[in-house]
């Protein structure tokens, strides 16, 4: 694999453009609030210093990033393509029609809609949208109405208590799962009846005989499948089968793993597109797009979905949906493909090496672009270990293993993703170095007491070790520069 291919997307062969684009825009900055243009020169500084581990994280490429500093951010666009509240949106028709024609060839999809400003915006619009199409739709008509304007306060009354009395199945956030997938605290949790189906206590996997079970007692009317913690692949033909004999809507939010379905790692029964009534997605993680998210659906939601806005959205962000044309265009290049294939091979690279020194990991290992770190057989809790990687130059997040005995927030794992470091041109080796240099940190770092006794947020980590770790980690940033040839 050519590591040129897998760091093109950085921008390499424009840097001298970019960096004259960056000066002059930081210049502006600069002469209105300073401070700002200080923060956005050091977050530069810090992202190239640190071995960034966040799953969910990524370098966008400089194309990417200038695409969203341009005057389509002044412009109200409310409705769709072709069909808006304002007037004068042409070039915007341009732009959205633009980045959906490129989230259909990329996925494969009859339709997407581009709008939603965030992950959790696009489960919205989408959850709103089954409701319309199963709930709402088929109840307008047996009232023999077009319109909910059409209807009695009593009828419309009726029909808004049928459509908030609705049920909903998904991963539970334990083993996994996202909060936008029924869980209480989450407008989801609260607008549908929820329950959550988890993992095998034992192996940590999904079991699918007992999601089915689960799903043929409860009967949901919608099941949702995807993830944000959960280091293996999910059979979403299986998940459809499931899904089809209760009559549930099949709904995958793929927002982790996107890039790995766009660039064809998850192919056949692990690619939800051929498989889901629709299926969300963030643009900006394994992606590598902008803030963002998206929705791909079938004919039947598809005009459901294209009320995104203004059922559930606010004005679409035009700057952001040109980034997303511009980022999904790059994600149809050859070299996606090789980049795709990297994260997963250096996930895997990843586990090994942790797995070869001892550390417990949840399933075992990984098959997707996550690895998630059971830190108890370091004696630490996730905060504990978060606090002690991050002084030490790695930044990762913690995060819920299942059955966790530390809760949501202190936690008892730790939640690491090769795609960025892979956007940097890591590969194996490099993060088997990463694997090692965690060990160290979590093995020189003990629980230390707080004031009022033990403390799962008190840390002591070993002397001097920060220091080596830091100086090791400069090593493999200096050999793989994020932004090559980027200056300010
Ligand atoms: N915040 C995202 C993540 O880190 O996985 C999900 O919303």
């Amino acid at each position: 694999m050519s590591a040129e291919s897998i760091t093109a997307g950085l921008g390499a062969e424009y840097a001298a453009t970019a960096s004259e684009a960056y000066r002059a825009a930081l210049q502006v900055i600069e002469s209105v609030e300073p401070r700002i243009a200080d923060a956005t020169r050091k977050e530069l500084a810090d992202q190239r210093d640190s071995l960034k581990l966040i799953a969910s994280e990524n370098y966008a490429s400089p194309a990417v990033l200038l695409t969203m500093g341009t005057w389509f951010s002044d412009k109200y666009a409310e409705g769709t393509i072709g069909h808006r509240f304002y007037a004068a949106c042409q070039n915007v028709d341009t732009v959205e029609a633009l980045a959906a024609e490129h989230a259909r060839e990329l996925f494969g999809a009859p339709y997407a809609y581009v709008q939603p400003h965030s992950g959790i915006d696009a489960n919205l619009v989408a959850y709103w949208a089954i409701l319309a199409t199963r709930i709402e739709a088929p109840g307008l008509a047996e009232m023999g109405a077009k319109h909910v304007n059409d209807l009695s306060e009593a009828d419309w009354e009726t029909l808004r208590n049928a459509m908030g009395n609705q049920r909903l199945m998904g991963m539970s956030l334990d083993t996994g799962g996202h909060l936008t997938h029924g869980f209480r605290p989450n407008i989801s949790g609260k607008m549908f009846h929820q329950r959550q189906y988890g993992t095998d206590p034992t192996t940590g996997f999904i079991d699918y005989d007992a999601v089915a079970a689960a799903v043929r007692e409860f009967k949901p009317l919608v099941l949702v499948a995807g993830y944000s913690a959960y280091p293996r692949r999910v059979n979403f033909a299986k998940m459809r089968e499931i899904a089809d004999e209760v009559g549930a809507t099949f709904m995958v939010d793929m927002a982790h793993f996107a890039g790995l379905v766009a660039g064809k790692v998850f192919t056949g029964d692990e690619d939800p597109v051929p498989h889901a009534h629709v299926v969300t997605t963030t643009t900006h993680k394994s992606l590598r797009g902008p803030r963002g998210g998206l929705v791909l659906a079938t004919e039947e939601y598809a005009p459901a979905v294209d009320k995104g806005c203004p059922m559930v959205l606010g004005g679409p962000l035009s700057h952001v949906m040109a980034a997303k044309a511009v980022a999904l265009a790059e994600a149809r290049q050859p070299a996606f493909r090789q980049y795709a294939q990297a994260v997963a091979d250096n996930a895997q690279a990843l586990a090994d090496g942790f797995v070869k020194r001892d550390a417990g990991l949840v399933t075992g290992g990984t098959d997707n672009h996550i690895v998630l770190l059971d830190v108890t057989s370091f004696g630490l809790t996730g905060r504990q270990a978060e606090s002690a990687l991050l002084d030490s130059g790695i930044v990762t997040n913690r995060n819920a293993i299942p059955a966790d005995p530390n809760g949501a927030w202190y936690t008892s794992g730790i939640r690491f993703g090769s795609p960025a470091l892979t956007t940097r041109g890591f590969g194996a080796d490099e993060f088997d170095r990463v694997a090692e240099l965690v060990v160290e940190v979590l093995s020189n770092t003990q629980p230390a007491a707080g004031p009022n006794g033990p403390s799962k947020a008190k840390y002591i980590l070993g002397d001097g070790t920060a220091d080596r770790v830091r100086a090791a980690a400069a090593e493999l940033l200096d050999a793989n520069p994020l932004y090559p040839g980027l200056t300010l």
